[in-house]
């Protein structure tokens, strides 16, 4: 094939009219040829703006149909995609443009005077494209352009996609992802989870990350399935959209928020064949509630940026509740000793390892890292711990990694105490995770030194500048000391375990 990814996931589609995008509710529709049309006008949009095959494109967007087609648009050019959370600062996108090397970054209107200095220190182009996808200068580049364009030839080895994931050090690291990477996994998902063209999918996650992003519109792409593109998840309109749908992706936060709404119930939901859970662990009492309410168990999943997605419960077989099922075809799982690196008996708590086509190719720039977590064999290190029962079902039982998960955001810790550190009063600090029943854990900042030398008001104010919203401790806490272990480390669970019962102020 000359483009495997654009070909197997949008090329065939040419003249295909049935509806890609869909809102039951205003009758809208875009049809996969007119969205096509779009992503090759977009293509012309990103090579006249000088960008060749293998180049970086940043996007900062709102979510929209002009948005996802700048990713097919990307695929078509062979330009490597590189979306961001719109809630990143000014300096952290900063750090990403100058870290990627980035040609062309595409960003809202209202932001385009605070990124326009960064993008003219880093050499790029700059466009905007507004929330709605409908005004800005790329918006007018794409109304204007020929739909016409050669698809790029690339490799299956080639990149696609660079995503960035923050690391334990506070720098984020860009997986690259190739085309191969990509399309196995759709291609896998696919089939297990029994997308047809007759499916209707509530896609309600942002699309800079894998789980909106690649597993949701990939899957639904090659199976000729339609989207209803929510701009963000707001449980009123989704549960207006329920009953006009056949399946849903979400996190957690969406299920626990689905189930405080009295209207969600067996009747709602009667026309959803899947619903589908992942990025973030699924209490086994959500599962169950989830049942009793509405007779659907929730399918969990498992997966990584650096790996896609890693493992399933299955379709048709039992989905146990807190676990992630079983490595997905094609894929290898062994949970290995954190000392050794030996694999350990099924059993046995370990570090979960995982290697196929779905495993990136590495790190951006970062030879280092890339060797630290992903072994010669092939093997990618995920840092989280879990075991393997006598069925071959995966539990996930922690983290060997110091990471905050947030309603499906990763929040890393290190990024948190290093701006921490440096706040007038402050000694030291260390960030937690503590239990939060909307986003599953929420951060707490503690910090050492004396209460009236430290202004918490000041040092929030201080940390929105340099850090996007959801990362923000929701509580500061001043105390004397950090509990330490003989070794000198920081016993983080001892804080964990101390602040657990509330996200409000514990002295
Ligand atoms: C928003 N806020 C959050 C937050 N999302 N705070 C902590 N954690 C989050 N996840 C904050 C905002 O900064 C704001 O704070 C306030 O909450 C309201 O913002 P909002 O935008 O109205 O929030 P809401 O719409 O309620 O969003 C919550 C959410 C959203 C859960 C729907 O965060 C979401 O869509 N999460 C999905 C993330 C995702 O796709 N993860 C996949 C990663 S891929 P303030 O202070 O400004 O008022 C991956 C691999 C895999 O992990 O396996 O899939
Ligand atoms: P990210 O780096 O954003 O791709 O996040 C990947 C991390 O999300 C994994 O390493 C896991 O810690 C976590 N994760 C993803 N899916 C699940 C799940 N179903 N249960 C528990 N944790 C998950």
């Amino acid at each position: 094939m000359a483009n495997p990814l654009y070909d197997a996931v949008f090329g065939l589609h040419a003249g295909n009219t049935r509806a890609l995008i869909t809102d039951p509710l205003s009758g809208y529709t875009l049809s996969y040829n007119d969205f096509l049309l779009l992503g090759s006008a977009t293509a012309t949009v990103i090579s006249d703006a000088g960008l060749a095959p293998g180049d970086r494109l940043v996007a900062q967007v709102g979510k929209s149909v002009n948005a996802l087609a700048i990713y097919a648009g990307c695929v078509q050019a062979g330009v490597v995609y590189l979306p961001l959370n719109t809630a990143y600062t000014p300096s952290e996108v900063a750090y990403f443009l100058g870290d990627c090397g980035a040609s062309l970054l595409v960003c809202d209107p209202a932001s385009a005077a605070s990124l326009e200095p960064i993008t003219t220190k880093h050499h790029a182009a700059l466009m905007t494209l507004s929330a709605d996808g409908l005004r800005g200068s790329f918006a007018e580049a794409v109304t204007a352009a020929s739909s016409s364009f050669k698809t790029v030839v690339r490799e299956p080895d080639d990149l696609a996609a660079l995503l960035y994931t923050s690391g334990t050090t506070g720098r984020s690291k860009g997986a690259m992802l190739t085309q191969q990477n990509l399309l196995s996994n759709a291609q896998t998902l696919c089939e297990l989870w029994q997308f047809t063209q007759d499916d209707v999918l509530l896609h309600a996650l942002p699309i800079f990350h894998t789980h909106g992003l690649f597993v949701a519109t990939n899957v639904t792409l090659l199976s000729g399935a339609s989207l209803v593109l929510e701009p963000s998840f707001h449980l009123d309109r989704a549960v207006t959209l329920l009953p006009h749908v056949s399946a849903v992706m979400g996190v957690p936060t969406f299920y626990t928020r689905f189930l405080s709404d009295e209207r969600f119930n067996r009747a709602l939901t009667e026309s959803v064949r899947i619903f589908i859970s992942g990025s973030a662990p699924l209490l086994a009492e959500t599962h169950t509630q989830f049942e009793a309410r509405t007779g659907h168990r929730i399918l969990e999943r498992y997966g990584m940026t650096e790996t896609n997605m890693i493992t399933s419960n299955p379709y048709t077989g039992e989905r146990r509740a807190g676990t992630v099922g079983h490595p997905l075809p094609g894929v290898e799982v062994q949970i290995t000793d954190p000392d050794s690196g030996q694999p350990i008996p099924d059993g046995d708590i370990g570090i979960i390892e995982v290697r196929g086509p779905n495993v990136f190719k590495g790190y951006w720039n970062m030879p280092d890292k890339t060797a630290a977590e992903l072994r010669d064999t092939g093997f990618f290190i995920t840092g989280d711990l879990g075991q393997r029962d006598n069925d071959g079902y995966i539990s996930i039982v922690g983290r060997n990694k110091d990471l905050i998960i947030s309603g499906g955001y990763n929040i890393y810790p290190k990024e948190i105490e290093l701006l921490l550190d440096q706040q007038p009063g402050v000694e030291e600090s260390a960030v937690i995770g503590v239990p939060h029943a909307d986003f599953g854990e929420s951060v707490v900042g503690v910090l050492v030194g004396q209460a009236h030398n430290i202004d918490t008001g000041a040092i929030q104010a201080s940390l929105g500048e340099s850090l996007a919203r959801f990362k923000l401790p929701r509580t500061l806490v001043i105390v004397d000391a950090l509990p330490r272990n003989t070794m000198g480390k920081v016993q983080k669970n001892v804080l964990r375990d101390h602040y657990s019962d509330s996200n409000s102020p514990l002295g």
